[in-house]
Parts: structure tokens; sequence; C-alpha cells
């Protein structure tokens, strides 16, 4: 019985784990999730674990900002991106469970002409893809958003914006859990708790995992790690490309609704949104030095305040309640790496830098095709791990929501 006396099921089941999975996944977040949701609902393998260190959605699916969008820089990564927000429109139908994804539309703020160039560029980029988004001047963006300073007073006057419509935020939470709950009534096997420790490769080939709950055999293995893929991967032998950098991030106190689009800011390391709660959703660029630390810090909150009131200076009787910081692993050109490895059977969906939250369900999908199909989706192919030995980097920073 629940808490509250009632006779709810469980959303998931608890099960011992199997000896033997013909796709172990690791790593619980959205990315995880969605894979062995995928394995199961699009090409019916359910003989599927997914292995969780902590509690499912605990790691960067429950440390982000919520924020979806598709206005990237490349080709490659537009359509990546939109095929994802697509996903995430008919999500709440497809899992039957409320996401609350909310396309508000997604503004990023100019404040200087090179950077309203790399919007215009966006925008172009973007309109080739079939992805709306255009750049508007100052006298829109004050209609969008009414509590913004567009006078010329800032230390930084808002110039213009690349506008999104298609943007907005989602219900992390409910992301996660409709995922865990779809893919748990197909039959795959949810393992909270279970910290893998080993990879077992012999003969080029992946057999398994060790765990703190025995030794799982498996001719496949996916890992959905993020904070944690270097040191995952090293256990497959696989060397990454990739330094982790923490990412912070707060909300405020409950305030009346005004706020019905997601705000931007490279130049001043910023972005807002309003949740359905009222609360004021911050967050920064990632912090300057590498490391795992997932602690707050009073420098982040400063910036972060004084940052925003340069944009919105009504908010300044405006309480922060709570600050949390999630964990990034950068690439080198902040495109992900996904896809197959030298390891045969063993398979990456790694190196999200600030972008996780948002690519969940079209990392799932494609992870789940590469691994049933054995064939690489075309939209995951620019996102191979040889591309940085074979020199075909997919820059991404231009479109980061702030600078790193
Ligand atoms: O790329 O939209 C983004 C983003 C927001 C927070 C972190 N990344």
């Amino acid at each position: 019985r629940g808490l509250t006396g009632t006779s709810w099921p469980p959303a998931w089941r608890r099960y011992e784990p199997r000896r033997r999975y013909d796709v172990v996944v690791i790593g619980g977040g959205v990315h995880g999730l969605a894979t062995a949701y995928y394995l199961a609902a699009q090409h019916g393998l359910t003989n599927v674990a997914v292995l969780e260190r902590g509690y499912l959605g605990g790691g960067a699916s429950g440390r982000n900002t919520a924020i979806i969008r598709s206005n990237y820089l490349t080709p490659e990564g537009v359509r990546f991106y939109d095929r994802s927000v697509r996903l995430y429109e008919s999500l709440a139908a497809e899992l039957n469970f409320n996401a609350m994804f909310s396309q508000r539309g997604h503004l990023t703020l100019a404040h200087s002409d090179s950077a309203l160039r790399i919007m215009r560029w966006r925008a172009e980029v973007n309109r080739l893809q079939g992805v709306d988004s255009s750049v508007i001047g100052r006298a829109e963006i004050a209609s969008l958003v009414p509590s913004l300073d567009v006078t010329d007073h800032p230390r930084f006057p808002i110039l213009g914006g690349l506008w999104h419509p298609p943007g907005g935020i989602i219900r992390h939470d409910a992301v996660v859990w409709g995922y865990a709950r779809a893919a748990d009534a197909l039959g795959v096997h949810l393992h909270q708790d279970t910290e893998v420790v080993g990879i077992d490769v012999s003969g080029g080939r992946v057999r398994g995992v060790r765990t703190n709950r025995g030794q799982i055999a498996a001719p496949a293995v996916v890992t959905c790690t993020a904070g944690w893929a270097s040191t995952v991967c090293d256990l497959a032998g696989i060397e990454l490309p990739i330094t982790t950098f923490p990412l912070q991030a707060a909300v405020t106190e409950p305030v009346r609704p005004f706020l019905d689009t997601v705000v931007v800011s490279g130049t001043l390391h910023v972005y807002v949104s309003q949740s359905d709660r009222g609360e004021l959703v911050f967050g920064a660029a990632v912090d300057p030095v590498p490391s795992y630390s997932t602690r707050g810090s009073l420098e982040f909150t400063e910036n972060v305040a004084a940052h925003v009131l340069e944009l919105m200076p009504a908010l300044a009787q405006v309480r922060i309640l709570r600050q949390w910081a999630g964990l990034c692993d950068m690439t080198p050109d902040f495109s992900p790496i996904i896809g197959p490895t030298p390891v045969e059977g063993f398979y990456v969906d790694v190196g999200w830098g600030t972008y996780g939250f948002k690519a969940g369900p079209v990392a799932g999908e494609a992870m789940a095709a590469l691994v049933a199909t054995g064939k690489t989706p075309e939209l995951i192919e620019p996102f191979d791990l040889a591309r940085f030995t074979d020199g075909r980097l997919v820059g991404e920073r231009g479109a980061a929501a702030v600078g790193h």
C-alpha cells in the first residue's frame, strides 16, 4: 500500500537481476530509460536491464533546467535536436503520462553585433532544416517579454535576439517517470542501487558487466552515463576525449506568472524561465574548473543574481530558494559521442555537455535502433567517436545557451 493508504500500484517493479540479459543499459536517466523503452517498444527486445547506481533520474536528468530546443548551429545538430523536439511533442500521448511540455518559445538575446551575426547564421541553418527560428528586434522582444530592460541603460543593451517558437520547458521528472513506467510495462527490468564496477571484454567484444549485485552476462552493453562517462568507459578500455565540469542552477520562491518564454543571454551567462509552479529557474555557464562536485557555490549565486537583475531589474526582491549542480561531460566540439566503439557490442551515448536532457528521446530512439539492427541511424552518424581522430568535428559551441 502506498504512503497515503491507497492501493496504487508502484510505477515500476523491483526484481532480482537475471544472470543474463540481451541488452544491459548503464545509467537510469532519461537517455538510458529512453533507450530501454524504444528497444522494447520499437524492436520487441524486452530482455533488457537498466542499471542505475542511485535512483532513477537522480543524475543529470534531475539536475538540469529542463529546456528543450533545436535552434543549433550545424545542420547535423539541428536535424538531430529537431527529431528530439518532435518526440517530446508526442511523448505524453505515447507514454500515457503527462510530461507537461510547454512550447512557450525560446529567446536568445544578442548584446553585440557579433552575437547578432551568429544568430542570423543559426536562423538560416535552422530554416534550411525546416526549424522555426528568426532574428527579431528590440520592439518584438519587448512585446514578447515586457519584464526585460530593453533600454540603452544596461551595461550590455539588448540589440536583438534569436526567436525559436518550438522551444520550451518540460517537467523533467515526468519524462524520467514516464519512460520508466512504460519500459517496465513492456517487461524491461529497472535496477536501482545497482552499480557497475567492471565491464567484461574478451576477444575484442563485450561479454557483460560486474555489479555490486553480481555478474550479468550480455552481448550488448550501452552506457548512457552523464558525468561518469569517462570512468565507465575506462572499465571497457575505451578512452574518451571528455572533461567533466559542474553546471549550477537555482530556483526562486514562486511568484505570480509573468514570464512565458525561455530567455537566454550568452553575454551575461544566464538563462531564465518560469516553471508552472511560479518559480524562476536560473542557470549559468559551467563552473570554471573541471570537477565532480555537485555542491552549489556562493560565487554562482552572486553572479546569477547580478546578471538576472541586469536583464530584469524588477526581480530585485525575489528570493532564491535552492540551488544545485549537475555534471557535464564536455567534448572538444560540444557535440555528443554516440554510436559503436572499437569494443564490439559496447555502445556509447555520452559527452552531452550542457545539451543532454533535451536529447534524451532522440538519443534513446537512435541507440535502440543501432543496438537492435546493428546499423547506425543516419541522424547519429556524424557523432561517432572516430571523428576526433579523423578530423570530422561538429562544432556546436556557437549554439551553447551561455559561454563556456
Ligand atoms: O543548451 O539550452 C541549453 C541549456 C540550458 C541549460 C543548459 N543547457
